[in-house]
C-alpha cells in the first residue's frame, strides 16, 4: 500500500478525576492523533506522550513537530506493505518512540481495515478477553485512597495498582494489604527513589505484593539490579525499557523479574512484540502498560495484551475509569466476573472515532 494523506490531531479531553504520580499531576489528558489514508482507508493511532516531558522526553509539542516535519513528509508518498518498510525512511533518525509508535498503530488499522482483519488476528493474539486492573494516583489522604480501592475492586477490579513516593509508601500499602488482605496489590513509584531508600522498599516485602514498579531513576539499570538482590518482591521494570535490548540487558544483569510493555515508551507495536517474545523465551511474564489512553491507545492496547505471554494483568482499564465521553466508540467495559476487558474483533483496532466528539475535543489539526 501507498500512504497518500495524513492527518494530525492534537485533542484534549478531561479526566474523570485528576491523575498523581510521585512526579506529576494531570487533569486533562492532551495528546496528539495520527490518521494515515490509502485507497479510500483511513488508520488511526495515538501519540502517548503528555503536554510535559514528565514520563519521558517526549511531549505533545515534540511529537506534532517531528511527524508533522519530519516522519509524515518522510514517509507519505511511500510504499508501505510492512511496519519494516513503513519505517525504513526512518531509519536514520532518531528517538521520538511515541511518535513513532502511533505512527505503526495508525499503518495496522490501516491495514486491518484494508484486509477485513482485526489487529488482534494480525498480531497473533489468543484471548478473547485481557485480563486488567487499575492505576490509582496519589489522593490527598489515606482515607480517599482506599476508598478508591474499595469502589473499584466492587467494580470487579482483581488487581490494583497504587502510585507511590517517599513519605506515601509502606503506611499506604500496608493499609491497603489490611484492609483488602486477597486482592492482587501493587506499587509503582515512577522512579522516586534512591537506592539509599531501598530499606523503605524492603519493608514492603511481606505484603505480598506482585511487584514494585520502577523503583529507581528512569534510565537506570545497576540501582535496580542491586535492589532486586535482596528484594523478595520482583521489580517490575517501565521507564526503563526503551527496546529489547534493553530488556535483554535487565534480565542478563537481573535488574527486573517482569517488564512493562507500552508500546509507545518502546517505539511502537512490533518492537513491543519482540520484548513480548524475548521474555517469553527467558519466562519472564510481561504485562501490557497503559498512559491513561483514549479509546484508540487503548484498542491498540487490548489487542497486544492477548499475545500469550501477557500473563499478568494489564494497566488497560474501562474507558469510564479515564473519561466521561471518550472520542472513539464503542467504550471498554469491564467484565466484573474476571476482570477482563473484550478484545475487539472488528477490522482494525475494532473501534471507530466519533467525528463529533473529536471536533469537540480538538485544539488544532492539520492535514498533510
Ligand atoms: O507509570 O505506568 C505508569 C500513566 C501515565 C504515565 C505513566 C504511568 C501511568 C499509569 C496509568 O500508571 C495506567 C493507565 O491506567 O493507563
Ligand atoms: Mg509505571
Amino acid at each position: 500500500m501507498r500512504l497518500e494523506a495524513a492527518e494530525l490531531y492534537l485533542i484534549q479531553l478531561p479526566y474523570v478525576r485528576p491523575f498523581e504520580t510521585s512526579g506529576w499531576r494531570e487533569t486533562h489528558a492532551q495528546r496528539v492523533l495520527v490518521a494515515l489514508h490509502s485507497e479510500g482507508v483511513t488508520g488511526w493511532g495515538e501519540v502517548v506522550a503528555q503536554a510535559a516531558p514528565w514520563y519521558s522526553p517526549e511531549t505533545v509539542e515534540t511529537a506534532w513537530h517531528v511527524l508533522h516535519d519530519i516522519f509524515l513528509p518522510a514517509v507519505l508518498g511511500q510504499g508501505a506493505d510492512s511496519p519494516a518498510q513503513l519505517f525504513a525512511p526512518l531509519a536514520h533518525f532518531r528517538g521520538h518512540p511515541m511518535a513513532r509508535a502511533a505512527l505503526e498503530c495508525a499503518w495496522w488499522d490501516l491495514r486491518g481495515r484494508q484486509t477485513g482483519r482485526s489487529l488482534k488476528e494480525m498480531l497473533g493474539g489468543v484471548r478473547d478477553r485481557v485480563e486488567v486492573g487499575v492505576s490509582l494516583g496519589i489522593e490527598p489522604d489515606l482515607a480517599t485512597l482506599l476508598g478508591r480501592i474499595e469502589s473499584f475492586a466492587g467494580q470487579g477490579y482483581g488487581r490494583v495498582k497504587i502510585k507511590i513516593k517517599p513519605g506515601w509508601d509502606v503506611e499506604v500499602m500496608r493499609a491497603a494489604r489490611d484492609h483488602f488482605p486477597d486482592l492482587r496489590l501493587m506499587a509503582d513509584a515512577n522512579s522516586a527513589y534512591e537506592l539509599e531508600q531501598a530499606p523503605i522498599l524492603a519493608q514492603l516485602d511481606g505484603l505480598e505484593l506482585l511487584m514494585i514498579e520502577q523503583p529507581f531513576d528512569h534510565d537506570d539499570f545497576l540501582d535496580h539490579a542491586l535492589a532486586q538482590e535482596s528484594l523478595q518482591t520482583p521489580i517490575c521494570l517501565d521507564e526503563s525499557i526503551r527496546h529489547a535490548r534493553d530488556a535483554r540487558l535487565a534480565l542478563e544483569i537481573g535488574a527486573c523479574r517482569v517488564i512493562n510493555i507500552k508500546p509507545g515508551r518502546v517505539g511502537g507495536t512490533s518492537e513491543a512484540i519482540a520484548i513480548h517474545d524475548l521474555c517469553r523465551d527467558r519466562g519472564v511474564p510481561v504485562w501490557c502498560g497503559g498512559m491513561l489512553e483514549t479509546g484508540i491507545g487503548r484498542a491498540h492496547n487490548v489487542a497486544l495484551a492477548a499475545l500469550p505471554n501477557f500473563t499478568l494483568p494489564g494497566d488497560i482499564s474501562a474507558t469510564d475509569r479515564y473519561f466521561l465521553e471518550d472520542i472513539a466508540h464503542p467504550p471498554f467495559v469491564l467484565h466484573a466476573q474476571d476482570s477482563t476487558l473484550s478484545v475487539p474483533s472488528g477490522p482494525g483496532l475494532g473501534v471507530d472515532v466519533v467525528p463529533h466528539r473529536l471536533a469537540k475535543a480538538t485544539l488544532r489539526h492539520t492535514r498533510l
